[in-house]
């Protein structure tokens, strides 16, 4: 319940034990982490080029955040069920989300490029908050069944601002419901910071609705980790909902669109690049001769190889038929759709010379 963020692993590679949050961190589990942060942040890159190079429409970087993401999925099981936002991409890869279908969306392919039963990984939802009612919908159905999973609601810091958030997190703790949810403070909210957003942070906020609630720092995959899954296990205990803010940063820009130079100065960045994610982990590495050259040549071949997957899949992903946008509006079909479907068929027409 403190205040100050657990941390396991200082940005020189350090590790310290916590008294609330032991973890054994051993060599496996040290290449194992890196190795899918060094994933995601490589498709990352690779789909950034593609949206510069007009392959996608937009693109939303998750650079800086991917130890938040893979130190808490890689702390719950497999059977629980995740609801992210839309920055998710290294916890998309972590449960198995084809690259394909990652960038389908940005691509304008598709509402949805993978199926969240098989992942148990909810769709991208971009109406800020809505997927945390969704979460606790869901969650507030599991705890019916008596289902043996819990779920992890995504979160931003401007999403917390928001209405549906205050709202989840209330039905959660009124319900007990077995939801556990994951703020990556990112302290940017598109070029709002955090400050201008809040006069109590979220954690502190959380408490007041009876949820349980951690501060941690989200740059250090092992904290992440350490403290999802001791609150991970609570929640399965049923001991109610639960709340992690991850202090972390948003390296890029808020999307492809986005220009960052204009509202933070290069001082900032570069103190949280100091920080980084990966650089602290490669440093653990390397103080513990950790990893030998075979461990990082493969890991520099496969990531080669997940940036040439990426590129072939993305150019690969059709464009949608024509019209077919309308088809899944309404069931049952309706007047006012075919009416639209036409007028936006004349439209099209009107170019074809
Ligand atoms: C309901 C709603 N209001 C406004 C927006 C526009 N919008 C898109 S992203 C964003 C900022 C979100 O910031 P945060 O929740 O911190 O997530 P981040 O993008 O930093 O990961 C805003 C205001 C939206 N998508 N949905």
């Amino acid at each position: 319940m403190s205040d100050t963020p657990v941390q396991l692993l200082s940005p020189d590679g350090e590790l310290t034990d916590h008294p609330d949050h032991p973890l054994d961190v051993h060599p496996t589990l040290a290449r194992d982490l890196l190795r899918r942060m060094v994933l995601a942040r490589r498709l990352d890159e690779e789909a950034l080029h593609l949206q510069r190079q007009g392959e996608l429409g937009l693109w939303l970087q998750c650079r800086g955040q991917e130890a938040a993401q893979v130190g808490a999925v890689t702390a719950l099981d497999d059977r629980d069920r995740i609801f992210p936002s839309y920055r998710e991409h290294a916890a998309a890869l972590c449960r198995g989300v084809p690259p394909a279908g990652l960038l389908a969306q940005w691509r304008g392919c598709s509402a949805a490029g993978w199926d969240p039963e098989e992942h148990r990984f909810g769709v991208y939802t971009l109406v800020l908050a809505a997927q945390l009612l969704h979460a606790v919908g869901y969650a507030m159905g599991v705890q019916r069944d008596g289902a043996d999973e819990i779920v992890l609601a995504c979160l931003g810091d401007g999403a917390a601002s928001e209405g549906d958030a205050s709202e989840a997190l209330n039905w959660a703790a009124t319900t007990s419901a077995p939801v556990l949810f994951l703020c990556q403070n990112n302290q940017f909210a598109i070029s709002t910071p955090t400050r201008l957003q809040q006069r109590a942070p979220l954690h502190q906020r959380a408490r007041g609705f009876g949820l349980d609630a951690h501060l941690v720092d989200g740059n250090d995959v092992f904290a992440v980790h350490a403290v999802t899954a001791s609150a991970a296990a609570a929640v399965r205990a049923g001991a109610g909902p639960a709340l992690i803010e991850a202090v972390t940063y948003r390296m890029g820009g808020h999307s492809s669109s986005d220009d960052p130079s204009r509202y933070r100065d290069d001082a900032e960045l570069a103190g949280w690049t100091a920080r980084d994610p990966i650089t602290r982990v490669e440093r653990l590495l390397d103080r513990r001769g950790w990893a030998d050259a075979p461990f990082r040549d493969e890991l520099q071949r496969e990531s080669d190889e997940l940036a040439a997957q990426v590129r072939a899949a993305c150019l690969a992903l059709a464009a949608p038929e024509f019209g077919s946008v309308f088809a899944h509006v309404l069931a049952g079909g309706s007047a006012t759709v075919d009416a639209e479907r036409s007028a936006h068929a004349a439209y099209a027409a009107s170019f074809l010379d």
